[in-house]
């Protein structure tokens, strides 16, 4: 049994794309993190933070979209979304997987508000060096760990998608443009994007 703890127009729709990709059997649940004070104090047992996403499999919580992700496409194999260890595309595949949240969230929530600091001095380094990265990468290879998409485009899809579609902070690049094409023309994606207002009219 798969529950997955969602909010609508949040990180968890990656997940929620992943969860579509997978098409393993879950069951939603909406958590609503936008009332005053935020989702209520008993989900802190869910997710320390009361944030989402999160999920519980087969009564095992697991909290970040990092390590949610990896887990989901480990636990079901055969969807073909995690280079099983061994593979020489598991290490790539990893650290986009985890980029993405460790790297690109912070430095893209940072740019949005117009924070300034030296990247030397925090974790996560600048803007600029994260676009490069990005960039180079895609103008490499079809999907971020290789030829094949795996749980990590869908980790750094909706970074992307989010950061040029929706937030307008990130230059829609030619090698940029060609992936979010590509991963739109996804039935899981598409399947997402049908579902992605899901828990919306509760509001
Ligand atoms: N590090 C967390 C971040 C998740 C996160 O920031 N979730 C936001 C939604 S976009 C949230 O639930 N915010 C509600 C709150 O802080 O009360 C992860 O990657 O899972």
């Amino acid at each position: 049994m798969l529950k997955f703890y969602h909010a609508p127009m949040s990180r968890s729709g990656s997940v929620l794309w992943l969860l579509e990709e997978l098409q393993a059997p879950y069951e939603l649940e909406v958590v609503d993190i936008r009332r005053e004070g935020g989702a209520p104090d008993a989900y802190r047992a869910v997710q320390p933070n009361k944030k989402v996403p999160a999920i519980a499999h087969d009564g095992v919580v697991i909290t970040e979209r990092a390590a949610i992700a990896a887990y989901l496409a480990d636990a079901f194999p055969d969807a073909g979304l995690a280079p099983p260890i061994g593979d020489p595309r598991r290490g790539p595949y990893l650290s986009w997987l985890v980029y993405v949240d460790a790297v690109m969230d912070p430095v893209m929530t940072a740019k949005g508000h117009g924070w300034i600091y030296q990247s030397m001095n925090v974790s996560y380094g600048g803007f600029d060096d994260m676009v490069r990265h990005v960039n180079e990468a895609l103008a490499a290879q079809l999907y971020a760990a290789g030829d094949r998409f795996t749980a990590a485009d869908t980790q750094l899809g909706s970074a992307l998608h989010w950061a040029t579609e929706v937030v307008g902070i990130l230059e829609k690049t030619p090698p940029l443009t060609a992936y979010l094409q590509r991963i739109a023309a996804r039935p899981g994606f598409q399947r997402y994007m049908a579902k992605a207002n899901v828990g919306m009219e509760e509001r």
